[in-house]
């Protein structure tokens, strides 16, 4: 459960709504009937799993979790249910039989983004792999079928639509580039990997209705 009665350093309030990178906007995602995540990168056998296959008889978790948008919005207590994470990680690694060396997970959408997150943070207790929100199959716009929720780093590294996980050596920044942090804990406000994260929450305020806008026009 995460502690989300105290809102991250320099946040708002927001409602969720369907939010990302400028250019992932107009990417719609349609869920396809039946979805395959394909798992890659720095193992000894590459292999594809049905997402039923991936998630199944593993325990299953309801939970109150957050996403904190780098540009400063945050939605918080969101009801979600899923699996965790680590019990995912675990049931691939087993399988793939991943490089000693690995320490990121590559995470990537139907929409083509994708983002890492260190290994030990994507096997953190809290972090889920959810199909539900409000008690209902998660929504296209949320990441149906299956995201990433996990609350203590910025909605960046909460990737929706999953498809791809890359067990890596190495550390690469994706489609949010220098603006993203490798870790990204909100705790910390590691909103970019250059310069204190105080200084970009100035620098993202006054974006967000533009970006808003953008994503609203696409709905
Ligand atoms: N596949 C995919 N996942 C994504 C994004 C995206 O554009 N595509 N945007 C990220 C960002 S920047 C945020 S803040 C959250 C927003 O989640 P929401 O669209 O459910 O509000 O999703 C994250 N996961
Ligand atoms: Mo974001």
């Amino acid at each position: 459960m995460t502690d989300s009665h105290r809102l991250p350093p320099g946040q708002w309030i927001a409602p969720l709504e369907r939010f990302g990178l400028p250019t992932f906007a107009p990417r719609k995602v349609v869920p396809p009937a039946r979805p395959v995540v394909t798992v890659s990168g720095d193992v000894r056998h590459a292999a594809q799993f049905e997402i039923a296959d991936l998630m199944g008889g593993l325990p299953r978790h309801d939970q109150r979790g957050d996403i904190n948008c780098v540009t400063t919005w945050s939605a918080l207590d969101l009801p979600w249910s899923g699996v965790r994470l680590r019990d995912v990680v675990e049931r691939l690694a087993a399988q793939v039989e991943p490089d000693s060396g690995a320490r990121w997970l590559r995470l990537t959408g139907l929409d083509g983004y994708w983002t890492c997150l260190r290994i030990d943070d994507a096997t953190a207790d809290e972090v889920l792999l959810a199909d539900q929100l409000d008690g209902k199959p998660l929504p296209p716009a949320h990441g149906a079928p299956v995201r990433v929720v996990a609350s203590a780093h910025y909605g960046y590294k909460s990737v929706k639509h999953l498809v791809g996980v890359d067990f890596l050596r190495r550390y690469a920044a994706g489609p949010a580039g220098w603006k993203g942090h490798p870790r990204a804990r909100v705790a910390e406000e590691e909103r970019s990997r250059l310069l204190p994260g105080a200084f970009w929450r100035r620098v993202w305020r006054p974006t967000l209705p533009i970006l808003r806008r953008a994503y609203r026009k696409n709905d």
